[in-house]
Protein backbone atom coordinates (compact mmCIF):
# COMPACT_ATOMS: atom_id res chain seq x y z
CA UNK A 1 0.00 0.00 0.00
CA UNK A 2 1.37 3.08 -0.64
CA UNK A 3 1.89 5.62 2.07
CA UNK A 4 -0.48 8.38 2.65
CA UNK A 5 1.35 12.30 2.72
CA UNK A 6 -1.26 15.04 4.74
CA UNK A 7 0.04 18.44 2.85
CA UNK A 8 -1.47 20.77 5.60
CA UNK A 9 -2.30 23.97 3.45
CA UNK A 10 -2.66 24.45 -0.21
CA UNK A 11 1.05 25.37 -1.99
CA UNK A 12 2.47 25.50 -4.91
CA UNK A 13 0.85 22.39 -6.60
CA UNK A 14 4.72 21.17 -7.67
CA UNK A 15 5.05 19.04 -4.26
CA UNK A 16 1.53 17.07 -4.54
CA UNK A 17 2.54 16.47 -8.40
CA UNK A 18 6.06 15.11 -7.32
CA UNK A 19 4.47 13.06 -4.46
CA UNK A 20 1.99 11.82 -6.78
CA UNK A 21 4.16 10.95 -9.27
CA UNK A 22 6.40 9.33 -6.78
CA UNK A 23 3.58 6.70 -5.92
CA UNK A 24 1.98 8.42 -2.75
CA UNK A 25 -1.32 9.22 -1.59
CA UNK A 26 -1.12 12.91 -1.27
CA UNK A 27 -4.05 14.91 0.91
CA UNK A 28 -4.28 18.60 0.31
CA UNK A 29 -6.44 20.11 3.21
CA UNK A 30 -8.55 21.85 1.20
CA UNK A 31 -9.13 25.23 3.40
CA UNK A 32 -7.66 28.33 3.11
CA UNK A 33 -6.71 28.55 6.22
CA UNK A 34 -4.44 26.68 8.68
CA UNK A 35 -6.09 23.83 10.19
CA UNK A 36 -6.99 23.76 13.87
CA UNK A 37 -4.93 22.13 16.46
CA UNK A 38 -7.74 19.12 16.53
CA UNK A 39 -7.96 19.02 13.01
CA UNK A 40 -4.77 18.85 12.31
CA UNK A 41 -4.32 15.65 14.86
CA UNK A 42 -7.45 13.79 13.10
CA UNK A 43 -5.79 13.80 10.19
CA UNK A 44 -2.31 13.30 10.90
CA UNK A 45 -3.59 9.90 12.83
CA UNK A 46 -4.54 8.53 9.22
CA UNK A 47 -1.16 9.50 7.40
CA UNK A 48 2.13 8.69 7.09
CA UNK A 49 3.71 11.70 6.38
CA UNK A 50 3.42 15.12 7.30
CA UNK A 51 4.45 18.13 4.43
CA UNK A 52 3.46 20.75 7.37
CA UNK A 53 3.52 24.69 7.33
CA UNK A 54 4.96 27.46 10.00
CA UNK A 55 1.03 27.95 11.35
CA UNK A 56 1.14 24.30 12.15
CA UNK A 57 2.01 24.11 15.99
CA UNK A 58 3.95 20.81 16.50
CA UNK A 59 4.43 20.33 19.80
CA UNK A 60 5.33 17.30 22.27
CA UNK A 61 1.41 16.69 22.69
CA UNK A 62 1.13 16.84 19.26
CA UNK A 63 4.27 13.64 18.97
CA UNK A 64 3.07 12.05 21.59
CA UNK A 65 -0.34 11.55 19.72
CA UNK A 66 1.19 11.28 16.25
CA UNK A 67 4.30 9.08 16.86
CA UNK A 68 3.55 7.02 13.95
CA UNK A 69 5.05 9.66 11.75
CA UNK A 70 7.31 8.64 9.76
CA UNK A 71 8.69 12.10 8.83
CA UNK A 72 7.41 15.91 9.25
CA UNK A 73 8.56 17.85 5.97
CA UNK A 74 8.19 21.49 6.50
CA UNK A 75 7.40 23.95 4.49
CA UNK A 76 9.70 27.10 5.70
CA UNK A 77 13.22 27.07 6.72
CA UNK A 78 12.41 27.79 9.93
CA UNK A 79 10.86 25.21 12.55
CA UNK A 80 10.97 27.16 15.98
CA UNK A 81 6.66 25.77 15.48
CA UNK A 82 8.07 22.07 15.94
CA UNK A 83 9.46 20.85 18.90
CA UNK A 84 12.09 18.77 17.37
CA UNK A 85 13.68 17.78 20.46
CA UNK A 86 10.27 15.37 20.82
CA UNK A 87 10.38 14.53 17.23
CA UNK A 88 13.58 13.51 17.76
CA UNK A 89 12.51 11.57 20.64
CA UNK A 90 10.37 9.37 19.10
CA UNK A 91 13.30 9.06 15.97
CA UNK A 92 10.76 11.25 13.68
CA UNK A 93 13.13 13.02 10.75
CA UNK A 94 12.27 16.65 10.42
CA UNK A 95 13.20 18.51 7.55
CA UNK A 96 13.32 22.30 6.28
CA UNK A 97 13.38 24.31 3.24
CA UNK A 98 16.48 26.01 3.50
CA UNK A 99 18.38 28.01 0.55
CA UNK A 100 15.26 28.36 -1.61
CA UNK A 101 14.30 31.81 -0.20
CA UNK A 102 17.58 32.87 0.96
CA UNK A 103 17.66 35.21 -1.96
CA UNK A 104 13.79 36.41 -1.72
CA UNK A 105 14.21 37.00 2.39
CA UNK A 106 17.54 39.42 1.90
CA UNK A 107 15.60 41.47 -0.91
CA UNK A 108 12.86 42.06 1.81
CA UNK A 109 15.59 42.97 4.56
CA UNK A 110 17.45 45.30 1.72
CA UNK A 111 14.21 46.42 0.63
CA UNK A 112 12.87 47.52 3.99
CA UNK A 113 15.98 49.07 4.81
CA UNK A 114 16.06 51.53 1.80
CA UNK A 115 12.32 51.86 2.21
CA UNK A 116 12.67 53.41 6.25
CA UNK A 117 16.16 55.41 5.84
CA UNK A 118 13.55 57.53 3.29
CA UNK A 119 10.65 56.68 4.76
CA UNK A 120 9.01 55.64 2.01
CA UNK A 121 5.80 53.86 3.57
CA UNK A 122 5.25 57.25 5.44
CA UNK A 123 5.54 59.22 2.10
CA UNK A 124 2.90 56.93 0.03
CA UNK A 125 -0.04 56.80 3.34
CA UNK A 126 0.54 60.75 3.27
CA UNK A 127 -0.20 60.46 -0.55
CA UNK A 128 -3.44 58.82 0.50
CA UNK A 129 -4.55 61.47 2.66
CA UNK A 130 -4.28 63.86 0.64
CA UNK A 131 -1.41 65.22 2.63
CA UNK A 132 0.66 65.94 -0.71
CA UNK A 133 0.75 69.68 -0.31
CA UNK A 134 3.59 71.20 -1.21
CA UNK A 135 7.44 70.62 -1.45
CA UNK A 136 8.73 70.38 1.88
CA UNK A 137 12.53 71.26 1.79
CA UNK A 138 13.07 70.39 6.07
CA UNK A 139 10.34 67.75 6.28
CA UNK A 140 11.10 64.31 6.82
CA UNK A 141 14.14 63.87 5.41
CA UNK A 142 16.10 60.81 5.34
CA UNK A 143 19.76 59.44 5.39
CA UNK A 144 22.20 57.92 2.86
CA UNK A 145 23.71 54.37 3.13
CA UNK A 146 26.64 54.84 1.37
CA UNK A 147 29.14 53.94 3.79
CA UNK A 148 27.60 53.82 6.62
CA UNK A 149 27.56 50.27 8.54
CA UNK A 150 25.83 47.02 8.48
CA UNK A 151 25.41 45.12 11.81
CA UNK A 152 24.33 41.24 10.62
CA UNK A 153 22.97 39.35 13.63
CA UNK A 154 23.07 35.54 12.65
CA UNK A 155 25.27 35.26 9.47
CA UNK A 156 23.67 32.33 7.59
CA UNK A 157 22.18 31.85 4.06
CA UNK A 158 20.30 34.91 4.28
CA UNK A 159 22.37 37.52 6.12
CA UNK A 160 25.30 36.11 3.73
CA UNK A 161 23.27 37.43 0.81
CA UNK A 162 22.07 40.52 2.96
CA UNK A 163 25.59 41.38 3.91
CA UNK A 164 26.72 41.28 0.07
CA UNK A 165 23.80 43.33 -1.21
CA UNK A 166 24.94 46.17 0.87
CA UNK A 167 28.75 45.74 0.22
CA UNK A 168 27.83 45.91 -3.63
CA UNK A 169 25.01 47.99 -3.78
CA UNK A 170 26.25 51.30 -1.35
CA UNK A 171 29.85 50.00 0.34
CA UNK A 172 29.15 49.77 3.66
CA UNK A 173 31.39 48.47 6.27
CA UNK A 174 29.89 44.98 7.36
CA UNK A 175 29.69 43.74 11.31
CA UNK A 176 28.64 40.66 12.20
CA UNK A 177 27.84 38.52 15.74
CA UNK A 178 27.08 34.61 14.63
CA UNK A 179 27.40 31.51 16.61
CA UNK A 180 30.53 30.57 14.19
CA UNK A 181 32.75 33.02 12.37
CA UNK A 182 32.30 32.97 8.54
CA UNK A 183 35.62 32.97 6.94
CA UNK A 184 34.52 33.09 3.46
CA UNK A 185 32.11 36.04 3.74
CA UNK A 186 34.91 37.59 5.82
CA UNK A 187 36.72 37.94 2.43
CA UNK A 188 34.74 38.45 0.54
CA UNK A 189 32.87 41.42 2.09
CA UNK A 190 35.74 42.38 4.55
CA UNK A 191 32.81 42.15 7.17
CA UNK A 192 34.63 41.89 10.88
CA UNK A 193 33.42 39.42 13.34
CA UNK A 194 32.35 41.38 16.59
CA UNK A 195 30.59 40.62 19.91
CA UNK A 196 27.27 41.36 20.73
CA UNK A 197 27.66 44.75 22.53
CA UNK A 198 29.88 46.13 19.68
CA UNK A 199 27.45 45.13 16.95
CA UNK A 200 24.69 47.15 18.70
CA UNK A 201 26.62 49.87 19.28
CA UNK A 202 28.09 50.17 15.98
CA UNK A 203 25.65 49.75 13.52
CA UNK A 204 23.92 52.19 11.56
CA UNK A 205 21.57 49.14 10.43
CA UNK A 206 21.08 46.24 12.43
CA UNK A 207 19.39 43.08 10.41
CA UNK A 208 18.60 40.15 12.13
CA UNK A 209 18.93 36.76 10.43
CA UNK A 210 18.98 34.23 13.32
CA UNK A 211 16.38 31.19 14.18
CA UNK A 212 14.30 31.85 16.43
CA UNK A 213 15.30 29.58 19.71
CA UNK A 214 15.40 29.89 23.80
CA UNK A 215 18.82 32.00 23.04
CA UNK A 216 17.74 34.70 20.94
CA UNK A 217 13.96 35.00 21.99
CA UNK A 218 13.50 38.61 23.00
CA UNK A 219 16.93 39.04 22.57
CA UNK A 220 16.54 42.53 21.10
CA UNK A 221 14.68 44.32 24.68
CA UNK A 222 15.15 47.70 26.18
CA UNK A 223 18.53 47.00 27.59
CA UNK A 224 19.75 45.73 23.58
CA UNK A 225 18.36 49.30 21.98
CA UNK A 226 19.70 51.32 24.75
CA UNK A 227 23.22 50.12 23.67
CA UNK A 228 22.26 51.03 19.76
CA UNK A 229 23.26 54.59 18.10
CA UNK A 230 20.29 57.07 18.38
CA UNK A 231 20.55 57.27 14.74
CA UNK A 232 20.19 53.25 13.92
CA UNK A 233 17.51 51.44 11.78
CA UNK A 234 16.36 47.79 13.44
CA UNK A 235 15.29 45.32 10.52
CA UNK A 236 14.15 42.03 11.55
CA UNK A 237 13.11 39.43 9.05
CA UNK A 238 13.64 36.27 10.56
CA UNK A 239 11.18 35.99 13.47
CA UNK A 240 9.05 38.58 15.83
CA UNK A 241 10.13 36.53 18.78
CA UNK A 242 13.69 37.63 18.52
CA UNK A 243 12.25 41.31 19.29
CA UNK A 244 10.24 42.61 22.07
CA UNK A 245 7.65 44.67 20.53
CA UNK A 246 7.14 47.05 23.46
CA UNK A 247 9.96 47.88 24.39
CA UNK A 248 10.31 48.17 20.35
CA UNK A 249 8.20 50.22 20.50
CA UNK A 250 9.15 52.68 23.45
CA UNK A 251 12.55 52.73 21.92
CA UNK A 252 10.88 54.07 18.66
CA UNK A 253 9.01 56.85 20.51
CA UNK A 254 11.48 57.42 22.60
CA UNK A 255 14.21 58.02 20.44
CA UNK A 256 16.40 55.39 21.05
CA UNK A 257 17.05 54.38 18.19
CA UNK A 258 15.60 55.72 14.97
CA UNK A 259 13.78 53.65 12.84
CA UNK A 260 12.92 50.26 12.34
CA UNK A 261 11.66 47.91 9.30
CA UNK A 262 9.91 44.72 10.21
CA UNK A 263 8.38 41.92 7.94
CA UNK A 264 7.81 39.74 11.11
CA UNK A 265 5.79 41.27 14.57
CA UNK A 266 5.68 39.39 17.71
CA UNK A 267 2.67 38.33 17.58
CA UNK A 268 1.73 37.98 13.87
CA UNK A 269 -0.70 39.13 12.26
CA UNK A 270 -0.66 42.34 13.55
CA UNK A 271 -3.43 44.45 14.54
CA UNK A 272 -4.37 47.84 12.73
CA UNK A 273 -3.63 49.61 15.91
CA UNK A 274 -0.53 48.70 16.37
CA UNK A 275 1.31 52.30 16.72
CA UNK A 276 4.34 51.14 14.90
CA UNK A 277 2.13 51.54 11.72
CA UNK A 278 1.29 55.30 12.81
CA UNK A 279 5.40 56.00 12.94
CA UNK A 280 7.14 58.08 9.95
CA UNK A 281 10.33 55.98 10.39
CA UNK A 282 8.80 52.80 10.30
CA UNK A 283 7.81 50.19 7.55
CA UNK A 284 5.87 46.80 8.42
CA UNK A 285 5.33 44.11 5.65
CA UNK A 286 2.85 41.11 6.78
CA UNK A 287 5.68 38.21 6.64
CA UNK A 288 6.45 38.42 2.78
CA UNK A 289 10.22 37.27 2.88
CA UNK A 290 9.93 33.95 1.26
CA UNK A 291 6.73 35.59 -1.29
CA UNK A 292 7.91 34.97 -4.35
CA UNK A 293 6.99 32.64 -7.03
CA UNK A 294 10.70 31.05 -7.14
CA UNK A 295 11.06 30.66 -3.68
CA UNK A 296 7.65 28.98 -2.82
CA UNK A 297 7.80 26.93 -5.79
CA UNK A 298 11.78 26.03 -4.55
CA UNK A 299 10.10 25.40 -0.94
CA UNK A 300 7.79 23.53 -2.00
CA UNK A 301 9.74 21.13 -4.53
CA UNK A 302 12.39 20.42 -1.73
CA UNK A 303 9.31 19.77 1.38
CA UNK A 304 8.45 16.90 -1.34
CA UNK A 305 11.87 16.02 -2.23
CA UNK A 306 12.37 15.43 1.37
CA UNK A 307 10.08 13.18 1.78
CA UNK A 308 10.94 11.20 -1.43
CA UNK A 309 14.33 10.77 -0.49
CA UNK A 310 13.51 9.72 2.71
CA UNK A 311 11.44 6.28 1.85
CA UNK A 312 13.79 5.94 -1.06
CA UNK A 313 17.28 5.60 0.47
CA UNK A 314 16.38 6.56 4.07
CA UNK A 315 18.01 10.07 3.42
CA UNK A 316 15.92 13.52 3.14
CA UNK A 317 18.04 16.15 1.57
CA UNK A 318 17.94 18.40 4.29
CA UNK A 319 17.16 17.55 7.49
CA UNK A 320 17.60 19.29 10.74
CA UNK A 321 17.54 16.39 13.30
CA UNK A 322 19.80 14.01 11.57
CA UNK A 323 20.70 11.71 14.54
CA UNK A 324 17.45 9.62 14.34
CA UNK A 325 18.80 8.60 11.05
CA UNK A 326 21.46 6.41 12.59
CA UNK A 327 24.68 5.28 11.19
C1 LIG B 1 7.18 30.97 5.41
C2 LIG B 1 9.32 31.56 6.72
O1 LIG B 1 6.41 31.72 4.53
O2 LIG B 1 10.60 29.84 5.75
C3 LIG B 1 10.34 30.49 6.77
O3 LIG B 1 10.91 30.24 7.84
O4 LIG B 1 9.21 32.31 7.62
C4 LIG B 1 8.47 31.73 5.51
O5 LIG B 1 9.18 31.39 4.38
C5 LIG B 1 6.34 30.69 6.61
O6 LIG B 1 7.06 30.19 7.67
C6 LIG B 1 5.23 29.71 6.23
O7 LIG B 1 5.51 28.36 6.51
Amino acid sequence: MSKKILITRIIPAIAGDLLKQAGFDVTVWPSDKPMTKEELIEHTLQADALLSLGSNKLDRSFFETCKHLDIVSQFAVGYDNIDVAAATNFKIPVCNTPDVLSEATADVAFGLMINVSRKMFYHHKQILKDEWKQFEPLKNLGFELSGKTLGIFGLGRIGSIMAQRCKGAYGMDVIYHNRKRNPELETKTGARYVDFDTLLRESDVLSVHCALTPETRGLFDKQAFSKMKKTAVFINTARGGVHNETDLIEALQNKTIWGAGLDVTNPEPMRADNPLLEMPNVAVLPHIGSATIEARTGMARLAAENIISFYKTGKPVTIVNPEVLGS
